[in-house]
């Protein structure tokens, strides 16, 4: 069980790390809101040590970040590059491996 995310079913572990005050996190939740999936929105914008730890996971420096089953998958451009390729709906269909926690 986790404490971040309850999958429900077939669904995969999303989290957006982002800011209130940016535009592509906006774009980027409006896009996932679409499509009806649940995301842990981390907002960064007030913690300079979360956003490091964004980047370190991410290797992206801006905001949003997201994660798909904890991979990076990129920023707002990049998530709607997948939507445009028709994999989005694959992946946000994928659910999380049992990983053991990381
Ligand atoms: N191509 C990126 C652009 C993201 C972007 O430029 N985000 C801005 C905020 S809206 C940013 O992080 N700028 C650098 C900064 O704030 O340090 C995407 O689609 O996510």
């Amino acid at each position: 069980m986790s404490d971040a995310n309850s999958n429900s079913g077939s669904t995969a572990s999303v989290k957006l790390y982002g800011t209130s005050i940016c535009g592509y996190c906006a774009a980027a939740r409006r896009l996932l809101d679409s499509k009806g999936v649940a995301y842990e929105d981390i907002d960064v914008g007030r913690d300079p040590e979360l956003r490091r730890h964004m980047e370190q996971l991410s290797g992206g420096r801006t905001v949003p970040q997201i994660f798909i089953n904890d991979k990076p998958v990129g920023g707002y451009d990049d998530i709607a590059a997948l939507e445009q390729a028709g994999e989005l709906d694959k992946l946000l269909a994928t659910r999380q491996p049992d990983s053991g926690g990381i």
